[in-house]
């Protein structure tokens, strides 16, 4: 292939499309990286779906209920983009359930009250937005596609975290301390999301050559610390970090030391809820076998009847 071709047509904002010639390594990093995104996706949808049952009032229970079943369709949405390159989803979903796949390091953490459903949805998809809307933007085509739809339903989800947080954050002092509490446990993972720092992070050159990270890690993460800590300001909660300041030169905020070891300690297994997670995930598609099945009989069903019509 004309490898000189595909970089002049990543380096002039060009999209590559499922039929267009490209590196091996290129397919295997998008395949790669889409994958685990939808692995989030779906195994984010655990830590909320445990509050359904449990939300305090009808209103919040409908949204949430509509916010995870957004969880499933992101997924759906992101398996079909790998598939568009030749991805095999089974053999995605194997790969998983297997440990051989990674998903978000953020989802093997539990929800312990009411308030971590309103810090999720305030912290983690603000984060979420902050890395996907650059890829709304990148280099190919399917994934850019499925980002736009993605970060347009996570916007809803984030506004509506930040609601549930501001009813908290002004309620009673129990929902006060809540609420404190659901932030000390919840921001630095968050900012773990974007993954390791930039001398750390074997993939970030290539990507960002290849036009499928337009900002490295530590670009991200500093965009949300300096995004959100207002936000904590206005909802009267201490950010659990006693080395933040702003630096008024840069007009970016300084922040401490994040913990590394706890981060790839989670990646490889031993976060607190991995096991669950991942335990849950092999039950919840053994038990949706039936389904597949008969989605697929009605697929063939109807192909057969087109044939013949
Ligand atoms: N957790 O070279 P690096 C959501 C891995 S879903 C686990 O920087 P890269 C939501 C990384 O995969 C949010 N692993 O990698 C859903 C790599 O390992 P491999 C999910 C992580 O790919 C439900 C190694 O560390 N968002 O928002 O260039 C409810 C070295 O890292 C993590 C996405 O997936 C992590 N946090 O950059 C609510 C976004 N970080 O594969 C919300 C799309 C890194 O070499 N993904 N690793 O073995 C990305 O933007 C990039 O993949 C990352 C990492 C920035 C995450």
């Amino acid at each position: 292939m004309d490898e000189r071709r595909f970089q002049q047509i990543v380096d002039g904002d060009g999209r590559i499309e499922p039929r267009d010639e490209m590196p091996d390594g290129y397919r295997k990093t998008l395949i790669r990286q889409i994958a685990q995104h939808a692995h989030s996706e779906i195994i984010g949808m655990q830590p909320e779906g445990n509050w359904i049952t449990r939300a305090p009032s009808l209103r919040r229970k409908a949204i949430l209920v509509a916010k995870v079943q957004d969880e499933a369709g992101h997924g759906l949405y992101l398996y079909g983009a790998a598939e568009t390159l030749g991805a095999d989803r089974d053999e995605l979903l194997d790969m998983l359930h297997s440990g051989r796949q990674k998903y978000s390091t953020i989802f093997n953490y539990p929800t312990v009250s009411w308030a971590d459903v309103a810090a999720i949805g305030w912290l983690v998809d603000g984060a979420a937005i902050m890395n996907q809307v650059p890829l709304t933007r990148c280099s190919s085509g399917p994934y850019a596609r499925a980002m736009i739809r993605v970060c347009k339903e996570e916007s809803f989800h984030q506004r509506q975290g930040f609601e549930a947080m501001t009813v908290l954050a002004n309620g009673s002092p129990a929902q006060r301390r809540m609420a404190q509490d659901a932030l000390d446990r919840w921001w630095w993972p968050s900012l773990r999301m974007f993954g390791p720092s930039d001398d750390n992070s074997p993939n970030s050159a290539q990507s960002m050559a290849w036009g499928i990270k337009r900002f490295s890690n530590d670009e991200l993460r500093q965009r949300f610390v300096d995004a959100t800590v207002p936000q904590a300001e206005h909802l009267g909660l201490t950010v659990p970090d006693p080395d933040l300041r702003l630096d008024a030169a840069t007009g970016h905020h300084v922040f401490g030391e994040i913990d590394w070891t706890e981060f790839f300690e989670v990646m490889k297994g031993n976060g607190p809820c991995n096991r669950q997670r991942l335990e849950r995930r092999v039950t919840a598609h053994e038990e949706g076998a039936w389904v597949r099945e008969a989605a697929a009989a009605y697929a063939s069903k109807q192909a057969a009847r087109e044939v013949a019509a």
